[in-house]
């Protein structure tokens, strides 16, 4: 058996030998190609010739170069290594954070100028559209993990401006964990899987992320965030983004006005619920890049606002927080967002690899007319990215890859190096140079246009190692933020640090942490402790600073910012043999004209409906659980149903889109499936009769089911 080529036909391995003997080329252009006898017959047509890197067309991308028939294979063998040692090289190191990415091409378009703000023609020239690539991440697992951990989310565009690039590095939450660029690497060692095991994969619930939290309450603000249904977003196109820090605006008159950028997703806010995110990521990993795909495929091109919060330094001077610090927000309530934008994306990247995963952004990437602000996050990031990209692309030319590259003219003298992809002209690679002729100029400084830093008055001196003062409150904006949401969002932020704690086993830190939350409020410093049936209060640990109230910031909401609406959402229908065709339609029909996917699963691939026309269905019933839709309904022939109710797969199918607090349209026969998952129907339950109805409960969860459901702290 091992030495006969697999599929050997006698008469065609014969042929290719003789050939081969001939020294004829065994698969010329069009014909069969050999494969030990299998032939493949591909359509030349218009396909270009197959080459290796140097161009040299090849006659047999099939086999090996041999010594005879069944001998070894040849070192001088250039065509079969030049393939391998490719191969080989195939991955580049992954992003040490932020590794796991989905992104896309599209445009940003400015609808107000901020002119009297800023000189950036991106944010002066209304109505003109600039290019932008923009990638969203996950930030603790590696580029293999799944789309739907707990986790921050990262937002971050790049605008192919008129004046040069500049990169918007941003997340899905306003604040960050760490107040300075020196607790980075270990807020991430700590939230990372663990060296010694390995594990746990993208997930803060252990020992090691909980006990950098305890130790460092400047966290707290951020975890509060992370813990919130903001850290499960049910798409990538219903989140907000953020640039966290504060950036400057430059004016023509060099006046400086501090900003802070927002974007909101036209689809409004939505999450998952914990046990839905648990059970997404058993059935899809790839959900959020698929669900962008398939949206952007569809032509539903995700959008959001462009916002920006405008302040004044002697403003800033007025807060009761310093705006420097990135674990602090800005209430919309004292400094409200003006829109001045949206950005559409509407083109999916060509090549995963030569544009996600190559696209290098750096948040010193600025153009005239913004500039930096002196928060010690953001300083240090300045540092950071570019020296992450010289490790992760090879070499200070990466800037020439195409997803890169400025899309307006740019020009120097820096030369050569790794992978220098241009050929310069002349003989001048300096300046001042005299010597540069027309046919090969070769740039100079444009003092009118040139970036200009904003000239900042010298603070108050002297070099030191320094936390600000300012700095110190750490736990007045997880009050806020929390004094922000509905009870049943409070009820859900307190649950997952319930369950994160309970992961984590060592007692110490379950204890420290809880005491660290004390300082937020005593009452959500009970609630946990509750939650883990801790038997007596950790004493307090003393603040820097003691907690003080702010007004509730209503735009924190989640829930707040949702949208009633089945744009951009999927409802499922499950079908089997003997459906009525008639009711699907109908219900297919209505949640189509209001923007929703529709999607049709059956127990098997192809079910043949009431008066026997098939019907192909998007997705087997074991394969694809109701997690992966916002609402579900089902037409059944009774028997069918009854069949069905006695299937776990189908069962489970309506109890956790039940438990998820789904919309559900259930037929009479459906019925018998709901009673063996032991479900009592309430308002969102109905039937698909009633398809307005449905409709209009397909729209949102159904909250007020909840407290029938789950014991939340
Ligand atoms: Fe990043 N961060 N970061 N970060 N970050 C990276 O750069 C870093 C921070 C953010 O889709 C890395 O190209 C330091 C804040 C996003 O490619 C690296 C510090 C915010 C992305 C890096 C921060 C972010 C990154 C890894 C503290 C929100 C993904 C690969 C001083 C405002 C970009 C890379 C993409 C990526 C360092 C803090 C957002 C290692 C040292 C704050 C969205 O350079």
């Amino acid at each position: 058996m091992a030495r006969k080529a697999s599929g050997t036909s006698k008469a065609s391995s014969k042929a290719t030998t003789k050939a081969a003997a001939a020294g004829k080329p065994a698969a010329p252009d069009g014909s069969a190609t050999s494969r030990g006898g299998e032939t493949h017959q591909v359509a030349q047509g218009r396909q270009p010739a197959l080459t290796t890197n140097q161009g040299v067309v090849l006659a047999d991308n099939q086999n090996s170069l041999r010594a005879s028939t069944r001998g070894p294979t040849l070192l001088e063998d250039f065509i079969l290594r030049e393939k391998i040692t490719h191969f080989d090289h195939e991955r580049i190191p992954e992003r040490i954070v932020h590794a796991r990415g989905s992104a896309a091409h599209g445009y940003f378009e400015l609808t107000k100028s901020l002119s009297k703000f800023t000189t950036a023609k991106l944010l002066t020239d209304k109505g003109v559209r600039t290019p932008v690539f923009t990638r969203f991440s996950t930030v603790a697992g590696g580029a293999g993990s799944v789309d739907t951990p707990r986790d921050v989310r990262g937002f971050a565009v790049k605008f192919y401006t008129s004046e040069g690039n500049f990169d918007l590095v941003g997340n899905n939450f306003p604040v960050f964990a760490i107040q300075d660029a020196m607790k980075f690497p270990d807020f991430i060692h700590a939230v990372k899987m663990e060296p010694d095991r390995g594990f746990p994969q993208a997930g803060s619930a252990h020992d090691t992320f909980w006990d950098f939290v305890s130790l460092s309450p400047e966290t707290l603000h951020m975890v509060f965030w992370a813990m919130s249904d903001r850290g499960i977003p049910r798409s990538l196109r219903m989140i907000e983004g953020f640039g966290i820090h504060s950036f400057r605006f430059i004016n023509a008159a060099g006046e400086s006005t501090f900003v802070r950028f927002h974007w909101r997703p036209k689809l409004g806010l939505q999450s998952t619920l914990w046990d839905e995110a648990v059970k997404l990521q058993a059935a899809d990993n790839d959900f959020h890049r698929r669900d962008l795909f398939e949206a952007i495929q569809a032509g539903a091109f995700p959008e959001w606002d462009f916002g920006v919060q405008l302040f004044t330094e002697e403003e800033a001077d007025a807060f009761p927080f310093d705006h420097l610090d990135p674990t602090k927000l800005i209430p919309e309530e004292l400094v409200p967002v003006q829109i001045v934008g949206r950005m559409v994306l509407d083109r999916w990247p060509d090549n995963f690899f030569a544009e996600t995963e190559q696209v290098a952004y750096c948040p010193a990437n600025l153009i005239p007319g913004i500039d930096f602000s002196n928060d010690p996050l953001l300083q240090g990031r300045l540092f950071s990215y570019l020296d992450t990209q010289l490790s992760r692309l090879g070499g200070p030319n990466f800037h020439q890859i195409p997803v890169n590259a400025p899309k307006c003219p740019f020009a120097n003298h820096q030369r050569d190096a790794h992978m220098q992809t241009t050929v310069p002209k002349g003989r001048v690679a300096y300046e001042p140079n005299s010597l540069d002729a027309d046919s090969a100029p070769t740039g100079r400084e444009s003092p009118a246009r040139g970036y200009r830093h904003f000239n900042e008055a010298p603070g108050d001196g002297g070099k030191r190692r320094v936390r600000a003062e300012s700095f110190a409150d750490h736990f007045s904006q997880p009050r806020l933020f929390f004094n922000s949401q509905t009870p049943q969002e409070q009820a859900h932020l307190l649950a997952a640090i319930v369950f994160e704690l309970s992961k984590v086993g060592t007692p110490a830190i379950r204890e420290r942490t809880v005491a660290q939350l004390r300082n937020v409020d005593e009452d959500i410093a009970r609630r946990v402790a509750d939650g883990l049936g801790m038997a007596a209060m950790p004493a307090v640990i003393a603040p820097a600073a003691p907690a003080f109230d702010m007004a509730p910031s209503p735009a924190l909401g989640l829930v707040a910012k949702s949208k009633p609406t089945l744009d951009g959402r999927c409802i499922a229908i499950l079908v089997a043999d003997g459906s009525d065709g008639a009711q699907v339609d109908a219900l297919r029909k209505a949640a189509m004209a209001e923007g929703a996917a529709v999607k049709i699963v059956a127990p098997k691939v192809t079910v043949q409906l009431k008066g026997g026309k098939a019907l192909s269905a998007d997705g087997q019933l074991g394969g694809t659980p109701s997690v992966l839709f916002d609402a579900i309904a089902s037409v059944l022939d009774p028997a069918e149903a009854l069949a069905l109710s006695k299937q776990a797969a189908a069962v489970d199918w309506f109890r956790d889109a039940f438990g998820h607090l789904k919309a559900i349209a259930a037929c009479r026969g459906t019925q018998q499936i709901l009673a063996a998952g032991g479900i009592v129907p309430d308002a969102g339950v109905v039937d698909p009769k009633e398809v307005a109805r449905f409709i209009a409960l397909a729209k949102t969860r159904q909250w007020t089911r909840e407290a029938t459901l789950r014991a939340l702290p």
